[in-house]
């Protein structure tokens, strides 16, 4: 069987997840889009797709059977929703929503229809990488995890586009799931503290130290750089009770000139994490075309909010900011035999 995919949102990443649902990946074919700028839409799909003029409608249409929203986190909500209530599997870029009250309406929708539809896009969980760090923190051999350090740079961000709260409420979720993922343990308070600001863009605080207390008494660090300059640099180090366990250098041509030896850094999140973009799909389309959805859930959508919302408190208060969540409903709890 094929999926029949509708696509929200053409931006940057709206186009790469096209890209790869019609040139690398199969059992899947675009058949719509929409974006608010119609051209861009327009411009983004294969041939025989059709443009919709609004999200309501392409989700609705009778040719398109799940779908994937790409546009920007604020209008995530509503276009969620409307999905839910049409019973079609969906694919959400992160951040999932923008405010705690979202999440939870996303999470009783979901729950109302009886199933699992909506994955969220944290697409580390799908990198090779962070699948082995994460099987060599569950087989035990090093002790329990006590500290996790994440440094998450960014070459630049997008001028104008890109606020002042998004280091902590777009750029951080990645490092908050990753880290209820890879230990495996819920967060239960942020702290932040402002070092000296870069010079590189006077308009936005940056960068962030943020820790993150985990329920387990572990403690996790993240630096959050977003105008490093240099490229893109995502690095993550487990400290155990009886040894180490980090992410490693990703494999690169050695380049040996006048200037010494080197090897390149990837440019941004497309290239570094190109590889886990297309499990993630692939893993997507397997759980759509069965009607459901499997992957990084509602419930972690609702986690890395809760953080970020911790965050953004955090920086105004200079203190410890608590964060509570509900009880986890039944939907989310996955199968001892697939947790491992
Ligand atoms: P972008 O600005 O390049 O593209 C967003 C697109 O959505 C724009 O074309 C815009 O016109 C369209 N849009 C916005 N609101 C809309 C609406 N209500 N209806 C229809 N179209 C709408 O942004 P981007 O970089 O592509 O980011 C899009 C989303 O993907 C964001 O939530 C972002 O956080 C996320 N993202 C995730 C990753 C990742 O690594 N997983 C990387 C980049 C972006
Ligand atoms: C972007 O939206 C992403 O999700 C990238 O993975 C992240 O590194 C970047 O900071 C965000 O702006």
């Amino acid at each position: 069987m094929t999926l029949s995919v509708g696509v929200i949102g053409t931006g940057m990443i709206g186009r790469d997840h096209i890209r790869r649902l019609t040139q690398v990946l199969s059992g899947v074919k675009i058949v719509a889009a929409t974006d608010i700028d119609r051209g861009r839409a327009e411009a983004a799909v294969p041939d025989g797709a059709e443009v919709f003029d609004t999200p309501r409608a392409l989700i609705q249409s009778d040719k398109v059977q799940a779908i994937v929203i790409c546009s920007w986190g604020p209008a995530h909500e509503e276009q969620l929703l409307a999905c839910i209530a049409a019973g079609k599997p969906v694919f959400c870029e992160k951040p999932m929503v923008t405010s705690e009250a979202a999440a939870l309406r996303v999470i009783e929708a979901e729950i109302a229809s009886g199933r699992r539809l909506v994955q969220v896009g944290f697409m580390r969980r799908f990198d090779a990488d962070y699948r082995r760090l994460k099987a060599v923190i569950n087989g035990g051999t090093l002790g329990a995890p006590l500290m996790y350090h994440s440094v998450h740079r960014n070459a630049s961000v997008p001028a104008g586009l890109y606020t002042s709260e998004m280091p902590l409420n777009d750029t951080l979720v990645h490092d908050a799931d990753i880290s209820r993922w890879l230990l495996s343990d819920e967060i239960t308070g942020v702290e932040v503290r402002l070092p000296r600001r870069s010079r590189q863009n006077e308009e936005l605080r940056d960068p962030h130290l943020v820790l993150l207390h985990m329920g387990s008494g572990a403690i996790v660090d993240v630096e959050i750089s977003v105008n490093i300059a240099y490229g893109y640099d995502i690095r993550g180090e487990v400290s155990c009770e009886l040894g180490v366990a980090a992410l490693p250098n990703r494999p690169a041509t050695v380049i040996s000139d006048a200037h010494g030896i080197r090897q390149a850094i990837p440019e941004d999140w497309r290239e570094r994490f190109i590889e886990a973009y297309d499990q993630e799909f692939r893993e997507w389309i397997a759980a759509a075309a069965a009607g459901t959805a499997t992957g990084p859930s509602a419930w972690d959508g609702y986690a890395a909010t809760l953080t970020a919302d911790a965050a953004l408190r955090a920086v105004a208060s200079g203190g410890l900011e608590r964060i509570s969540m509900i009880e986890k409903p039944r939907l989310y709890e996955i199968p001892a035999v697939l947790a491992a």
